[in-house]
């Protein structure tokens, strides 16, 4: 059975353009609700942990670089089958290939600076909600 949240940040280059509410309306337009949201900075450590299944890739240290770069806003959203329609609403991982009317396709500059992540499976969401919020933040 598909599971009920994921968890999302707005990465440093939304952040730092502004689109902060833009996106977070396009969210709680959409149907998700928000069960914890903060605004944060990701140190090098905690980078490197959240994407550590990326380690050998070329773009690794870009990427750390990159999502340490500046402040991020994550959240825990909550909706029935939550994973799957948050993955729709954002877009293509590369904006260039994202469809019209999705985050990435609104915001997004490149295949990195990509304006928000979402969890990609159920396990992750989990995974990833907890690495951000203890369960008594969480509504
Ligand atoms: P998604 O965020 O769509 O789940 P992942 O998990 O494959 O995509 O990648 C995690 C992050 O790594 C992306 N959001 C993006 O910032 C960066 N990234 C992924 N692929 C590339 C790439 N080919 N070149 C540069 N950065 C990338």
């Amino acid at each position: 059975m598909a599971g009920n949240i994921t968890l999302t940040m707005i990465k440093p280059d939304a952040v730092a353009a502004g689109h902060s509410g833009k996106i977070i309306d396009l969210i709680i337009q959409s149907g998700f609700k928000i069960q914890a949201m903060k605004l944060s900075r990701l140190s090098k450590e905690k980078a490197e942990e959240f994407y550590a299944i990326h380690k050998e890739r070329g773009f690794f240290n870009d990427l750390i670089k990159f999502m340490t770069e500046g402040p991020i806003i994550a959240a825990v959203l909550e909706k029935d089958n939550a994973v799957e329609d948050f993955r729709k609403l954002i877009g293509a991982t590369n904006p260039a290939n994202a469809a019209d009317g999705t985050i990435r396709k609104l915001y997004a500059i490149d295949i990195e600076r990509n304006a928000v992540h979402g969890s990609d499976s159920d396990e992750n969401a989990n995974i990833e909600a907890s690495f951000h919020f203890s369960g008594l933040e969480r509504f």
